[in-house]
Order: C-alpha cells, then sequence, then structure tokens
C-alpha cells in the first residue's frame, strides 16, 4: 500500500517531550474512569478542510497540494480514503465526517453522481472493516454548487428542493451503510440576504418539511443515531436561520422535530453569534440537546468563521466541563472542523495542526475533570441558589406559592437586598487558573 506520508504514527511522549511529532497530552490509551482517552474524546478527521482543503481564499488560490498525485476525479476519490485512513491510523483518530461531495465530487447528472459516490462508499466500508476506523456523522453538500445559490431546502424554487432532497437521501443511505451515529444539517445557505425579496415564513416551513422528510426516511432505513443541526448565524448570508442553539430550539420545537434532533456544536459559530463556546453547550446541555461538536476556534479579531485548530486551553476546559455534566459523548464526538493555516502549507503541517488541537482536548478533558473533582466551582453554584432549596423558594418550585402569597410574604418580609451574597466573578476566574495551572 502506497505512503502518502514520510511521517510515522505519532507516539505519546507525555509533557516533558519535544518532539513535535509527538503527543504531549493525548494519550489514546490511558485509561480514564474505566475507558481509554480515545473513547471520551472521540476525535474525527473532517474529509473536508483535511483532504480537500488546500489553503484557497477569496484572495487567493491554494498553497496546499491535496491532489494526492491524481488528475482523475475517481482516481482521486479513492486516494483520498487511502490518505486519511494513513492519516487516522498515525493519528490515533478512530472517526471521521464528510459531505457527500468531499467523498466524490458532482459528475454531469444526479445519476452518475450517485453512482461513483456509491464506488467511494463501498470502498470506504471496505477500509473501515479492515482498521475498525468509523464514520462520526454525514452530511449533503448543499451549498455550493450554483443552484444552491438561494439555499437549498428554503430555496424559492421547488425544483431546487426536490434536488437537494434527492441529495439528502443518498448522504443519509451512505451513512447508514457505514455506520455513521450521526446526520448532520449546516444551513449553508439556509437564510437570506434581503426580506423584498424572502417569504421567510415559507422557507422555514420548508426547511422543517425536508428535515421532516429526512427523518422519515432515515429511520425507515435502520438509522438509529441523532439528527443535528449546527447552528452558525451568519455566513454565507447574511441572516442563517440557524442562528444559535436557541433559535435553533424554538424552530425544532415549532416543527416537532425535538425528538429526533440534537445539535452539533461549534466553537467558530458560537462566537460568530456573539455566544461563547461555553455557553453554546451549556443552552444545549440544559435543553437535553447536547449531541456532538465542531472542534476549533475563531480569532477574537476577525469577524468570520476562520476555522482554526483548537489550542486555548480556557476554551477545551469549559468545553469539556459542559460535555461531561452532558455525560459524555454517546453518538458525538469532536470534530475537528478545522484547517490549518494558508501559510501552513506542508504536509507535516496536517500532523502538526492535529497534535496540537488533539492535546490541546486532552489537556481541557483532564482540566475540566480537576475542576470537577476540586468542587469549588460547583459548590459554589449550589451555594448562591440555596434559597430554592428550603422555605418560600421551595414552596415556588413546588407550584405552591402563586403570586399572591408571594405578595404577602414579600409585605411580610421588607426590604430584601441584605438576601444578596457576591457574585465572586474574579475569585473564580482564580479558581479555574489555580485548577488549571497545578495540573
Ligand atoms: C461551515 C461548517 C460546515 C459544517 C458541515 O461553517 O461548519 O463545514 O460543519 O456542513
Ligand atoms: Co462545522
Amino acid at each position: 500500500m502506497k505512503e502518502y506520508f514520510s511521517i510515522g504514527k505519532i507516539p505519546f511522549e507525555g509533557k516533558d517531550s519535544t518532539n513535535q511529532f509527538a503527543f504531549k497530552y493525548y494519550n489514546p490509551d490511558e485509561i480514564i474512569d474505566g475507558k481509554p482517552m480515545r473513547e471520551h474524546l472521540k476525535f474525527a478527521l473532517s474529509w473536508w478542510h483535511t483532504m480537500g482543503g488546500d489553503g484557497t481564499d477569496m484572495f487567493g488560490c491554494g498553497t496546499t497540494d491535496k491532489t494526492w498525485a491524481e488528475s482523475d476525479p475517481e482516481k482521486r476519490a479513492i486516494a483520498k480514503v487511502d490518505a486519511a485512513f494513513e492519516l487516522m491510523d498515525k493519528l490515533s483518530i478512530d472517526y471521521y465526517c464528510f459531505h457527500d461531495r468531499d467523498l466524490s465530487p458532482e459528475y454531469s447528472s444526479l445519476a452518475e453522481s450517485n453512482e461513483k459516490l456509491e464506488k467511494v462508499v463501498a470502498y470506504l466500508e471496505q477500509k473501515q472493516k479492515e482498521t475498525g476506523k468509523k464514520l462520526l456523522w454525514g452530511t449533503a453538500k448543499c451549498f455550493d454548487h450554483p443552484r444552491y445559490m438561494h439555499g437549498a431546502g428554503t430555496s424559492p424554487s421547488a425544483d431546487v428542493f426536490a434536488y437537494a432532497a434527492a441529495q439528502i437521501k443518498k448522504a443519509l443511505e451512505a451513512t447508514v451503510r457505514l455506520g455513521g451515529t450521526g446526520y448532520v444539517f449546516w444551513g449553508g445557505r439556509e437564510g437570506y440576504e434581503t426580506l423584498l425579496n424572502t417569504d421567510m415564513g415559507l422557507e422555514l416551513d420548508n426547511m422543517a418539511r425536508l428535515m421532516k422528510m429526512a427523518v422519515e426516511y432515515g429511520r425507515s432505513i435502520g438509522f438509529t443515531g441523532d439528527f443535528y443541526i449546527e447552528p452558525k448565524p451568519k455566513e454565507p448570508t447574511k441572516h442563517q436561520y440557524d442562528f444559535d442553539t436557541a433559535t435553533v430550539l424554538g424552530f425544532l420545537r415549532k416543527y416537532g422535530l425535538d425528538k429526533d434532533f440534537k445539535m452539533n456544536i461549534e466553537a467558530n459559530h458560537a462566537t460568530l453569534a456573539q455566544h461563547t463556546f461555553q455557553h453554546e453547550l451549556n443552552v444545549a446541555r440544559t435543553n437535553g440537546v447536547f449531541g456532538s461538536i465542531d472542534a476549533n476556534q475563531g480569532d477574537v479579531l476577525l469577524g468570520w468563521d476562520t476555522d482554526q485548530f483548537p489550542t486555548n486551553v480556557y476554551e477545551t476546559t469549559m468545553c469539556m466541563f459542559e460535555v461531561i455534566k452532558a455525560g459524555g459523548f454517546t453518538n458525538g464526538g469532536l470534530n475537528f472542523d478545522a484547517k490549518a493555516r494558508r501559510g501552513s502549507f506542508t504536509m507535516e503541517d496536517i500532523f502538526l495542526s492535529y497534535i496540537a488541537g488533539m492535546d490541546a482536548f486532552a489537556l481541557g478533558f483532564k482540566a475540566a475533570r480537576k475542576l470537577i473533582a476540586d468542587g469549588r466551582i460547583d459548590s459554589f453554584i449550589a451555594d448562591r441558589y440555596a434559597s430554592w432549596k428550603t422555605g418560600i423558594g421551595a414552596d415556588i418550585i413546588s407550584g405552591k406559592a402563586d403570586l399572591a402569597a408571594l405578595e404577602a410574604y414579600a409585605l411580610s418580609k421588607g426590604e430584601v437586598v441584605d438576601s444578596l451574597t457576591s457574585g465572586r466573578q474574579e475569585m473564580l476566574e482564580s479558581i479555574v487558573n489555580n485548577v488549571l495551572f497545578s495540573l
């Protein structure tokens, strides 16, 4: 079998290692709470960035050759599979995620595209059997081709809606065949530029119709995993319908989709929505719809989706804090929806950026566990809400107290400002530092 990368398998060498091609914190086989770290973190390789992204941006062409030495599209698709499985093996990554068109490009007709995609899927199935690697989730790329310029499920054209439905049907079949435990809807162009040409009510109804069809079909062919919506507030459209987790929750509940859908939360999308990554995870968790994560980070000075590899350990810590509180991953995992910078153009940079991201999450996982074991944050929060455990607080929660009872209580109590205690934000932030830096 041809080797695509001259770098060998990345070993775990521990924090004192200075070998750039070694993990310092991610020890895939380290047993934590009865299972190996790789099963806690469930890292996934993103087919689009890693196997296809060549650094092309609005101002210039690609800087990395991702042709995998094949000019023929069918041969290239197969070469990509071989290269991806080599990467997953060498980086101890157990999962991958794809868009249909990342695996196999569009050909001259839908029938031909489907037929060629099936061949790649058959090859993936064989490679999975040989290696034990797994599909985390699949999705359909319903935002790239010009036919989707006005949206897919939200297109003003019913023909385009039907085409998208056909594409999603095939992508679902591929996901099921490959044993994927998730299917993602990221609303690529499901949004609008101006209300002067948009019937928002119809577009949202149609988006829900398409999702409902996907659920019905997916369940009918044996898909038992989770459907996800991946919220994002803007880019490519000015106003994306799946703005953030709270918005998506309202949508799912309105259309009765909340039993089948969970969230795929992406760090850079959270910050584009002016939220922290942790906020989005917490909204998902506290509403019972936490599913999976697109791991990356944005740049505080840039207002777009830079999809950088995550290296900020405060962020990965607070992310894993939420994941642990959510009970860990079930069907979901940590998909690196991330790309090396355009200037980080060598094959080595693929390894170095994954190592950086995986180590940052291993550190974050350990730090989050330590933060929870330390208990100071949790007990501070519990104490802060102690008034809800007894007396009038308990009566409100149990439904015993009505407005009249509360009025009587407030009149008898008089001024209550003295019932408040300090929020102690700075102290809590320093506790996080204390836990993080005494690892
Ligand atoms: C785009 C994005 C997508 C989705 C899958 O911002 O995050 O790659 O993750 O369609
Ligand atoms: Co994403």
